[in-house]
């Protein structure tokens, strides 16, 4: 332990204040003495990958420190990713933290960054660290212009401050009223890190194989179009319409924001039609990569690269849609099907200059921390959400054959406690937004934002078990809007697609009768508060100066959705939702031996178990994600229950 805290405080060391000099005089020893190329038996490669990237620095192709980074940027990313692959080829943690410290002041400080994140997460020798939260190591891609300035003013009076960072926008704009999701920076730490734990650039080579990636692609993100769908309905707003490629962008976006090298991030107005962009794709591209997709949906294969044909018409089949949609390095044949999401991300952040006439930096739908404040960003989703939806309407719907768990009767299910939400402040670290340097005192600067929370409850239910005998059960938790915003009620039929997803979880039911309590904080859909970089630093030095054990078990996973916002939005009245509980057999569906026992990292249900097969068997979504247009076959079926329950919203706190 002691040595993991250890290479805990390197790694603070090297992400804290990270454009100005190492503060750690034993770091920064290192950064000067260490020679990366003088052994390279210290690479598993024998050096293939630090010559690479040493060569490029000798011969100054590197992109400056102080300069934008976009890992959409083809050149921008071989960069990132030649330190990543001299990391992830270090033996010994101490060949990756000298890399470390050697790289930090010679690369550019985003793509150093993006490496170590990326390195930690994969590596086998990142097991344990924990990364501090992104929005104090890079605070410029989390809040707003206003916010950065003023804490450059108080830096500079030297006055400590707290600034409080408003939503983008006026009340002139209906967008304004659900901001605070799209905006949230803890929602965006999932995007971040779902896309750091699941690169769209990942080759197998790297050292194992990404589980059910493409389809882990469409559910973290169907998930987070339906949850922005629910706050909409909260806030009196239609669900999010899809964008396409010959109509309008109907929301333009003014981001607010500012690169900490490269200046403002570029706006876009209403209303505008989309426009080629010069060296990325024209508009008529993007058209035949979304037909050839929809042509593969409605022939049920995919047409791989050497001709044959890929069965979509069955479970697995979403798993290679994502792939080709996305498009990740698993597409089975990129070339026919292109970079449908990855080219629609570029496109819509080089709108407001879709020739490079004023040499703007990318916009924010081309940087996953930033991508969601856009409002374009869950129209884009959205539209590919519904290709998505083309093909799971297109398989057959489910029998009670594929739905029954023989002999399980659930009596009932309910809330203990309150479905409760409400807003409150909350203050991170920005003082890695300003620089300092030596002889510049360092003085406190935090944000002040306004986040959505809600009480914690619980999900009770009885379930008989007539078998006889003890059978591990899969429990399936969704909450689905039961209204339209015109207030009329969702059936199935169209209402199944818009279920959040709360809870997955295993439990061995006994003969006979079974009260099940599950707690909203034990959800494996959500992640807890990560703690501040401050206090991961102080805990570290106790840890290693021997005061205190070193123990953050808990924090470790930083993929999931922040378990404040497991509860989308209520009404001040209360808003309705159908309580969905599925209990499936834990037998079939569950991946692992310990299913009951693992928490599989925290956070499984949209961001896997990490470097590991995914717990759950089923297809993500399962049972609600197909068409069931008999009724009966949920009436009749006894291991799926459903109840109709209230959230509030308590709106005196601010
Ligand atoms: Cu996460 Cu489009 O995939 O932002």
């Amino acid at each position: 332990h002691h040595t993991l805290a250890r290479q805990q405080q390197q790694i603070n060391t090297l992400l804290w204040n990270i454009y100005g000099d190492i503060q750690n005089p034993e770091m920064k020893a290192t950064s000067e003495s260490f020679d990366p190329e003088a052994d390279t038996s210290i690479y598993k490669d024998g050096g293939d990958a630090i010559h690479k990237l040493a060569q490029e620095y000798r011969e100054n192709r590197l992109l400056p420190r102080n300069h934008w980074f976009s890992l959409f940027n083809s050149r921008h990313r071989e960069e990132a990713l030649m330190l990543f692959q001299v990391f992830m080829q270090c033996k010994t943690s101490e060949c990756g933290l000298s890399n470390g410290a050697y790289w930090r002041n010679r690369m550019n400080g985003a793509q150093f960054v993006y490496a170590v994140y990326t390195a930690v997460s994969h590596s086998p020798l990142g097991k344990g660290i924990i990364l501090p939260p992104m929005y104090e190591v890079t605070p410029h891609m989390f809040t707003n212009s206003e916010v950065i300035q003023k804490a450059y003013t108080a830096k500079m009076t030297n006055t400590p401050g707290v600034f409080d960072m408003k939503f983008t926008g006026t009340s002139k704009n209906r967008e304004q009223r659900v901001a605070y999701f799209g905006e949230d920076i803890g929602m965006n730490t999932h995007h971040v890190f779902w896309h750091i734990d699941y690169p769209f650039w990942w080759k197998d080579s790297y050292g194992h194989h990404l589980d059910r990636k493409g389809e882990l692609f469409f559910w973290a993100h169907h998930q987070l179009t339906v949850r922005f769908d629910a706050e909409r309905l909260s806030n009196y707003l239609d669900p999010v319409d899809e964008l396409h490629w010959d109509k309008p962008i109907v929301e333009g976006f003014a981001p607010h924001t500012t690169y900490k090298y490269g200046g403002e991030f570029p706006s876009r107005p209403d209303n505008i039609h989309f426009h080629d962009v010069d060296g990325i794709a024209r508009v008529r591209d993007m058209l035949i990569m979304e037909n050839r997709i929809r042509d593969a949906i409605a022939h049920g294969y995919i047409e791989a690269e050497d001709g044959s044909h890929i069965d979509i018409m069955n479970e697995r089949g979403i798993d290679k849609l994502g792939d080709i949609i996305e498009s990740s390095m698993y597409s089975p044949n990129a070339h026919y099907y292109g970079q449908l999401h990855n080219l629609a991300h570029i496109m819509l952040g080089r709108q407001g200059d879709p020739h490079g006439k004023y040499d703007m930096p990318p916009g924010v739908m081309e940087h996953f921390e930033t991508a969601t404040r856009d409002p374009s960003f869950f129209r884009l989703h959205k539209y590919m959400d519904n290709i998505f939806k083309e093909h799971k309407d297109f398989l057959p719907p489910y029998t009670r054959d594929d739905l029954d768990f023989v002999g399980i009767d659930i009596e009932s299910i309910g809330i203990e406690g309150e479905l409760e939400t409400f807003f409150e402040s909350y203050e991170f670290d920005i003082r890695n937004a300003v620089d300092s340097a030596p002889g510049i005192e360092d003085v406190d600067l935090k944000a002040n934002v306004q986040r959505l929370n809600h009480k914690e409850f619980s999900y009770v239910a009885d379930v008989t078990n007539n078998n006889g005998d003890n059978v591990l059960a899969t429990f399936r938790i969704f909450l689905c809007p039961q209204y339209d915003n015109n207030g009329v009620e969702y059936t199935y039929d169209n209402g199944h697609w818009m279920c959040v997803e709360m809870d997955k979880f295993w439990k061995t039911l006994n003969p006979g009768k079974n009260h099940v309590t599950r707690k909203s904080t034990e959800s494996t859909v959500t992640v807890p508060d990560p703690q501040h970089f401050q206090t991961l630093i102080d805990a570290t030095d106790k840890a290693v100066s021997g005061g205190t054990p070193y123990d953050f078990h808990e924090y470790q996973r930083s993929c999931g959705i922040p378990n404040r916002m497991l509860l989308p939005k209520g009404k001040r009245d209360g808003m309705e939702f159908a309580l969905v509980l599925a209990i499936t057999d834990g037998k079939e569906d569950a991946t692992h031996d310990n299913a009951e026992e693992s928490e599989h990292g925290g956070s499984h249900a949209h961001c896997g178990s990490h470097g590991e097969v995914y717990p759950d068997s089923k297809p993500m979504g399962y049972p609600l994600d197909r068409r069931v247009p008999d009724r009966r076959v949920y009436d009749e079926t006894t291991n799926i229950k459903l109840t109709h329950v209230k959230v509030f919203h308590d709106d005196s706190h601010h």
